[in-house]
């Protein structure tokens, strides 16, 4: 029997949404509409001077890096080198309203915890350092230097391992660099980061396979090079935007590009780019050549059908294998053995659809792999993604130019975060270069993750819960374990830029620390400073902040964390704090001795376009694996199958939000405008199950601890396959249980949660 325990969505009812409406799904994606809306956020959140000085300097030299995705720059910029979400991030930063002490005396803790996601950031930039105590019901204003001195008071009254200190992934390569040396020379490595939610299955499985854990490919091989790109999980009309003009001139060079995804998304359908005539006009590229809508979680099933098929077909490159790699005797044999029955029922294709798919395979010499979250967030993912570089080594596709493979990152500076040493689990080579530089000797045992985290907060061994950026209540899965977690914590501190949920469920004490946003011109030290930030196909670049701050008392992040380290360590204990805080040269120089890649830090930063870091796959088919050459698996056959009357779920984004900042309530591509509590089914599961298009359902999701529900979604009938099921996150993380998460990276399973729909009562 299961037990049915209280794990609901608190905010679902009485939702102050406006009217939902839905209409049918888009087939294009971006122009003329996308252009009006990016105006339209900007205009309302920044007014029209504000707006274009700002949107002429995102993404352009000298100006700033668009907060938004990790998606990278091309060589030859625009002038407008920005997409309709991007310009939401901007405006939505830039934006005039503010968060000030009289809006937090006016509002309890409790009176905000009623309010929506959106809400809460539309209300504005934070202003001032807010402070909360035990048993008090609304923040008060606390001075840096108090709020400085209480958190440094905390920590040195607790064990270092008793700390946690989170990073979300818009953190600059600085920040990010003095964040974990602060945790490491207080004694603890529990480093948790949004990338422990997001690629972490693709770093696992692509270190353990071609012994680096970042994509083989530059901008250059997507858009000029490669004859064939599939895109597998990933939305990028919505969550990439600005890639639908790279995938568009990679089409005029003659690629073809297939969309693996159990929704048939706008913009890989058809793309109509602003920036040409072309796009503006309604003609629009068509840009998936094939469309393969596989079952949620099907992936591993579907790669591991096409790998039996080249070997089958003998369509391997033999010399490239011999020279390269290491066990395809022993794969070949399990590939061979793999039945079709299972390969097509886990897939949902049907063989003849995977053969022609190999077909194509066998005449395109130059193939890349795109993917996010739609194979990063499911148990089996680690080796869906083994599978996926089986798939390129098998032709030699990875290290020659238009080939490898391309994990498309998400927050944009996740990928830097990881470079700088924001890990849970450092390489000890890390440890040993900051020992040689600071002379402290680093914590070696690893530290918590974001899942090992929440269970230790829940488990009272936590005393103080550092965030740089994010949202983690709102982010991390289980909304009622993990808020309840952390109320149980003695101190978090969150360093943030808008109001959110994380500041609502707080720990017995809290403190909100507002911070620069990455528009923001950063006076710290009486100087202009710059900061840095790698892109998602490993290029370093400078960003200049260059609006004026939201407030007079903002400070930096890197400003914030050196003042703590000052007050922890003062400034002769190996790590001159003092003097990193006012000078971000400083950080750079020893990144340029710790980190490698990063010799000659400075200078190499006043290149125009940035400099790329070494690649050892991608620049000379070296693979740092144990024994040097890279690793063929095939992976058995696995998949979440629900059990009758069941559905998977998928959690995913809207096209108006960014994680957990919700812009606003229309999903324009999907067709749904005002509201967000909708669930996508097929058509044919609503008629097996008696259920209505329209209907209003609750989501409950079934797990071996029991149920967990979410209340009051509209049903859609969608284009998705039998038995698969999509809706919005944060507001469906309440269904994601704690200790469901993928073997070997700890990713929680948020695109495979089985559910059931029952009627709204
Ligand atoms: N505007 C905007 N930009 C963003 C973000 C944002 O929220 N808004 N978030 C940023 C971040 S941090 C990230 S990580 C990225 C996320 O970028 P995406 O990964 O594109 O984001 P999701 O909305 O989670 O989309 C997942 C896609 O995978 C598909 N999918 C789901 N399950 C499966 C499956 O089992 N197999 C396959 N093949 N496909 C599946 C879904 O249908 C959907 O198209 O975007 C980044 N950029
Ligand atoms: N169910 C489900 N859950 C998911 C996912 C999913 O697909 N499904 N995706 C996962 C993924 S891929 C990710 S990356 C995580 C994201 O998890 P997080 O990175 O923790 O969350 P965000 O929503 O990106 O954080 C938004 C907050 O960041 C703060 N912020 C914005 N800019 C700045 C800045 O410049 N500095 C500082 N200090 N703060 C700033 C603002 O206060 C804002 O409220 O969520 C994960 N959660
Ligand atoms: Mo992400």
């Amino acid at each position: 029997m299961l037990r049915v325990t209280e794990h609901t969505d608190e905010h679902a009812e009485d939702l102050p949404e406006p009217t939902l409406r839905i209409r049918d799904p888009k087939t294009s994606a971006v122009g003329i509409p996308g252009v009006l809306r990016s105006l339209e956020y900007s205009l309302r959140e920044m007014g029209p001077k504000r707006s274009l000085q700002t949107l002429l300097k995102v993404n352009q030299v000298g100006g700033f890096d668009c907060p938004s995705c990790a998606w990278p720059d091309p060589d030859h910029r625009k002038a407008a080198e920005f997409c309709e979400n991007g310009a939401k991030a901007v405006a939505w930063e830039a934006t005039r309203k503010r968060v000030d002490r009289d809006f937090f005396a006016a509002s309890s803790v409790a009176s905000l915890r009623e309010r929506d996601d959106h809400w809460l950031e539309a209300q504005g930039r934070l202003t001032e350092p807010m402070y909360i105590g035990p048993g008090e019901t609304h923040y008060s204003p606390i001075s840096w230097g108090d709020a400085i001195g209480l958190i440094a008071d905390r920590l040195r009254a607790t064990d270092p391992d008793r700390s946690v200190f989170y990073t979300s992934g818009r953190a600059s390569n600085e920040a990010a660099f003095v964040y974990q040396l602060l945790a490491r020379q207080l004694g603890t490595n529990n480093l948790p980061d949004c990338s422990n939610m997001c690629h972490e299955s693709s770093g696992t499985a692509l270190g353990e396979v071609i012994g680096i854990g970042k994509g083989t490919v530059t901008y250059a091989d997507i858009a000029e090079h490669a004859d064939l790109i599939m895109i597998a999980g990933q939305n990028p009309g919505t969550n990439h935007p600005r890639m639908l003009t790279a995938l568009e001139e990679a089409k005029s060079h003659g690629a073809k590009i297939v969309s693996i995804n159990p929704l048939r998304e706008a913009g890989l359908v058809k793309f109509r780019n602003p920036q040409t005539l072309r796009g503006v006009s309604s003609v629009g590229t068509k840009l998936a050549d094939v469309h393969v809508p596989v079952k949620v979680n099907g992936d591993l099933a579907l790669f591991a059908g096409l790998n039996k098929l080249l070997v089958e077909r003998d369509a391997v490159a033999h010399p490239f294998l011999e020279e390269h790699t290491e066990g395809f005797d022993v794969a070949a044999q399990a590939w061979a053995a793999m039945e079709w029955d299972d390969i097509t029922r886990l897939s949902g294709i049907p063989r003849e659809d995977i053969e022609s798919l190999a077909d194509l395979v066998e005449s395109r010499e130059r193939i890349i792999v795109c993917w996010a979250m739609g194979l990063t967030q499911h148990k089996n993912s680690v080796p869906t993604i083994r599978e996926i570089a089986s798939f390129l080594l098998l032709r030699g596709n990875i290290g020659k130019p238009g080939a490898g493979v391309a994990p498309i990152r998400g927050h944009s500076n996740v990928q830097g975060d990881r470079t700088m040493g924001i890990w849970e689990k450092p390489p000890a080579a890390f440890l040993d270069a900051l020992r040689d530089e600071f002379g402290f000797d680093p914590p070696r045992e690893h530290g918590y993750d974001v899942v090992a985290a929440i269970e230790a907060m829940r488990d009272g061994a936590v005393d103080v819960f550092m965030a740089l950026g994010g949202n983690f209540a709102a982010a991390t899965p289980d909304t009622a374990v993990t808020t309840a977690a952390l109320a149980d914590v003695g101190l978090t501190v969150q360093v943030s830029t808008k109001l959110n949920r994380s500041h609502v469920h707080h720990g017995r004490e809290a403190l909100i620390l507002p911070c620069l946003g990455r528009t923001e011109r950063d006076e710290t030290g009486g100087r202009e400073q710059h900061v840095s930030v790698e892109d998602s196909m490993g290029m370093v670049h400078g960003s200049y902040g260059r609006l004026l701050p939201g407030s007079k008392d903002l400070r930096s992040e890197v400003g914030i964390i050196c003042a703590l380290g000052e007050a922890l360590f003062g400034s002769d204990q190996g790590v001159d704090w003092t003097g990193l805080g006012v000078d971000y040269d400083r950080i750079r120089d020893h990144i340029s001795r710790v980190v490698p890649g990063f010799e000659d830090f400075e200078n190499k930063l006043k290149s125009p376009n940035g400099f790329p870091l070494p690649n050892g796959p991608r620049d000379s088919r070296t693979f740092t694996t144990t024994s040097g050459l890279a690793r063929i698996t095939a992976n058995p056959l696995t998949a979440v199958e629900a059990p009758p009357g069941h559905l998977l779920l998928q959690t995913l984004r809207s096209h108006d939000q960014f994680n957990t900042t919700v812009y606003g309530y229309d999903d324009r591509y999907r067709g749904i405008t005002g509201g967000r509590h909708v669930v996508f089914v097929n058509p044919d599961d609503l008629r097996e199950l008696g259920i209505e298009d329209g209907a209003t359902v609750d989501i409950v999701s079934v797990w071996t601890d029991g149920e967990r529900r979410a209340k009051t979604f509209r049903v859609v009938a969608y284009g998705t396959p039998r038995g698969c099921v999509a809706a919005y996150f944060p507001e469906t993380n309440v269904l994601v249980p704690l200790d469901s998460y993928a073997d070997g990276s700890r990713t929680p399973t948020s695109k495979s949660v089985v559910v059931r729909l029952e009627p709204h009562r």
